[in-house]
């Protein structure tokens, strides 16, 4: 739908985005122009509304929006104290959520109009309440944020917004292989998805270093597989009934969970688990390093196949999602000619299974459908020859948003293969121009990977994550025209209070004018 609304021009106000700071008493109405990621249009008046222990949330009962309702009420109760019930729209105080609205908004936009005595939230299906909520998250003082009673003034400045994003894939993978990460984390990790406004989780289940999700038909995959992570560490794995509560939790959030297994290489605790699909039927050592390309399924073995058959069986079964992720990268252990053979044959499996493959830009040299998603990586030739057989290309390109990167050669934590990736280089580039060869139509979204060989706790991960991943949100849902460098830099400095309070040790990169008071250093590393 991009191009559908002129933006800021016209009858729409944009109100002025490089404000001087007040961090401590901040006008209510600089707020509309801080909210990251970055909104479509959005004009403030000079009006106030503010949330009281007798607002009370207007949604449809027994609707997805009244789903959101309680998401809202659960989410603003903590800081607040307030109930935020179900009420009338007849209330003196209210918040509504309404089902409707400008059809062109489509599956995930909202109009959020703030007056003296409420906030309306309009949008044409529930994601866009959804969404409209996270704004108005960002709308209200950083204390919203705080996990324990705040004394504060819940004032929002009245004012219009009409918001939609430019991608429908606005993802982050979590490497739960290399160390694992236990249900509640990964529920954290969704909820800083969710307050970015992104809609896709990519969870790495498999690695040489350990095989996390339980295969009930080969149970030694995580009895035996599941034991190792980098570095030693013990491992873990997820029973298929905690993997559903993942699944639930994002779908709760309008996440959809995309569950990768890594096939045929990065295989090894799947071989030290079933030997018999290893070519030399020896039990490798179990692996805790880093290095990439070292193992392979013997793909020309029928049991090697009945095993892809049983897990992407098992994986579809738990996955409302429409898609499977089968890995594909750096099989350098594999012949070229069995590697093609393989994922021809898995592509079949997966589509048996009624699911949509998707795979790391090297299934690309394979015969895969049209329609096939193919996750660029490092090569612009792979990801343009997966778009002429059809494919979907998801944009991962690693010198902007590998979050495994370090910010700079002060890092701690971190690698640096693919450069050192400070803020600047995660916001300042462009999915459609970064590969010129490719069609803007063939262009799904992103996804941001956080590997995490070098990462082993959520404090960590949250490090290297924040702010990259915010900057990374803005480049999947705004408008390529209406990023500015200069500009988000301003903006995000003025946002590290909220993201304090969410309980974030975010790199406090020098390129921000940081707005805030420092309370945090870098996580000591514990890597390999
Ligand atoms: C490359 S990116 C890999 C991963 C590593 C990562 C470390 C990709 C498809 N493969 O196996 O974890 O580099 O940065």
């Amino acid at each position: 739908m991009s191009g559908r609304w002129v933006v800021g021009r016209g009858s729409w106000v944009v109100v002025a985005l490089t404000l001087a700071g007040c961090e401590h008493h901040p006008d209510p109405a600089l707020a509309y122009a801080g909210v990251i990621p970055r909104l479509v249009s959005a004009a403030s008046g000079t009006g106030r509304f503010t949330l009281t222990g007798s607002t009370v949330v207007v949604a449809s009962p027994g609707s997805e929006a009244a789903d959101v309702a309680r998401y809202l009420a659960a989410t603003f109760g903590a800081a607040t104290g307030f109930a935020l019930p179900p009420g009338p729209d007849s209330a003196a105080s209210t918040i509504v959520l309404a089902l409707g609205g400008a059809p062109a908004l489509g599956n995930e936009g909202y109009d959020l109009t703030v007056t003296e005595r409420g906030v309306r939230i309009e949008a044409p299906a529930a994601a866009g309440l959804f969404y409209g909520v996270q704004t108005l998250r960002q709308l209200l003082p950083p204390a919203i944020e705080r996990p324990e009673r705040q004394r504060a003034r819940w004032t929002i400045a009245t004012g219009v917004i009409r918001d939609y994003p430019r991608y429908a894939w606005r993802g982050a993978m979590l490497d739960v292989s290399r160390h694992f990460f236990g249900v509640a984390d990964v529920k954290r990790f969704i909820d800083l998805l969710a307050a970015y406004k992104l809609n896709v989780l990519q969870l790495h289940l498999s690695d040489d270093q350990g095989w996390r999700i339980e295969i009930a038909s080969w149970p030694r995959l995580t009895e035996l597989g599941g034991l190792t992570a980098v570095g030693g560490g013990p491992g873990g794995f997820y029973t298929q009934a905690q993997y559903r509560e993942i699944v639930e939790y994002a779908r709760r959030r309008y996440i959809t969970v995309i569950p990768e297994i890594d096939l045929p290489g990065h295989t090894n605790a799947a071989l030290v688990a079933y030997p018999e699909l290893n070519c030399n039927g020896k039990v490798p050592a179990p692996y805790t390093g880093i290095e990439t390309g070292i193992s392979s399924l013997c793909t020309r073995r029928p049991v090697v196949m009945q095993f892809v058959a049983d897990v992407i069986r098992e994986l579809a079964a738990i996955t409302p999602g429409p898609f499977i992720h089968i890995g594909g990268d750096e099989a350098d252990v594999t012949l070229p000619r069995d590697y093609v053979a393989f994922i021809d044959s898995v592509q079949r499996i997966v589509r048996a299974q009624g699911k949509t493959m998707i795979g790391w830009e090297e299934i690309a040299s394979a015969p895969i459908d049209p329609g096939t998603v193919v996750q660029h990586w490092r090569s612009a030739d792979l990801a343009v020859t997966g778009a002429s057989k059809g494919a979907h290309i998801l944009m991962s390109p690693s010198p902007h948003v590998y979050l495994d990167m370090k910010y700079d050669s002060a890092t701690v934590l971190g690698q640096n293969w693919a450069g050192y990736i400070d803020v600047d280089t995660a916001y300042a580039w462009d999915p459609v121009t970064r590969i010129p060869a490719l069609g803007a139509d063939q262009v799904l979204g992103i996804v941001a990977p956080l590997w995490t060989e070098t990462v082993s706790t959520m404090k960590e991960a949250e490090y290297l994550l924040f702010p990259r991943l915010a900057a990374i949100a803005e480049v999947a849902w705004s408008p390529a025209d209406a990023r500015e460098w200069n500009e988000f830099s301003e903006r995000l400095g003025r946002h590290g209070a909220r993201m304090s309070a969410m309980g974030i040790g975010f790199y406090r990169s020098p390129r921000i004018p940081w707005r805030d008071a420092p309370s945090h250093t870098q996580p000591a590393s514990e890597g390999p």
